[in-house]
């Protein structure tokens, strides 16, 4: 049965820019490298086409140096999509950039104008939006996305996102339409009551953030653990190197746009 929650056939990446040396991170721990990166992301790319997607990658953006992070500018649903408002201020300008080429790909293309949204913030599952609050994602932005996509059937919860944590999906993934990838810190709210939770393991929360896309689950690698669970849970795990992009706190989700 085809499953709207990770059932894919397009991707928009975008390059990452030299800039990358400037993009936004909490912790300074290391500048990344950006031969080893263009090399991860291409990788990546080659995943995800493997997965059966049709990838559109657009060019580097100077200016934005996160803006290869295309996941946090908008959210990808089955009728259309929604513009995200980021609430990092050089983040912002990287929603029109990516505007006119979701805009090719769907005709409902809404947008956040009140508070702010990072869609990093976004877990959609086959039965909710979930909504992780976040330093940037706010309730006025919340209730702007709940109001949007009320007519296209959704119901928006709310969630936290544990305290010092960038994104809510840094720390969780969808596996299938009723199993969440997740810390134990992030499980532990009891934001997940409904799903059964497969753990990453221990001193691996950061393999949380995977995507499923259709038959794969993908991984950054470096986390034997996490990835042995869930090949013995009975997902096809690819993995890929993502060591230059955790320098500025990107992982797999942020990487693409999938619809
Ligand atoms: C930022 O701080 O905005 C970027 N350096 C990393 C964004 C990662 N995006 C994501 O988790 N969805």
């Amino acid at each position: 049965m085809q499953n709207p929650s990770f059932t894919f056939t397009r991707a928009i990446t975008r390059h990452p820019s030299e800039s990358i040396v400037n993009g936004l991170r909490a912790v300074d721990t290391g500048t990344p490298d950006f031969a080893q990166m263009q090399q991860d992301h291409a990788a990546y790319i080659t995943t995800l086409q493997a997965a059966g997607l049709a990838v559109t990658t657009l060019p580097p953006l100077s200016d934005y140096p996160d803006a290869l992070f295309v996941e946090d500018t908008a959210l990808c649903l089955p009728k259309g999509a929604i513009l995200m408002r980021p609430g990092a201020p050089s983040r912002l300008g990287e929603v029109a950039e990516i505007g006119p080429s979701l805009g090719t790909f769907y005709d409902d293309l809404r947008s956040i104008t009140k508070g702010h949204v990072e869609a990093g913030d976004i877990l959609t599952t086959n039965t909710e939006i979930l909504v992780g609050l976040s330093a940037r994602t706010d309730t006025a932005g919340v209730q702007d996305l709940r109001d949007l996509t009320k007519d296209w059937g959704y119901t928006v919860r709310v969630v936290d996102t544990p305290k010092g944590v960038l994104h809510f999906k840094t720390d969780c993934s969808l596996l299938d339409g009723n199993t969440i990838l997740s810390t134990k810190r992030l499980a532990d709210s009891g934001c997940f009551a409904d799903y059964n939770v497969i753990y990453t393991a221990m001193g691996e929360d950061a393999a949380a953030n995977a995507i499923r896309v259709n038959n794969l689950v993908i991984m950054a690698s470096g986390f034997p653990k996490t990835a042995q669970i869930l090949r013995d849970a009975g997902y096809d795990v690819h993995e890929v190197n993502n060591s230059e992009c955790a320098k500025i706190d990107g992982g797999m989700s942020c990487l693409s746009l999938r619809f």
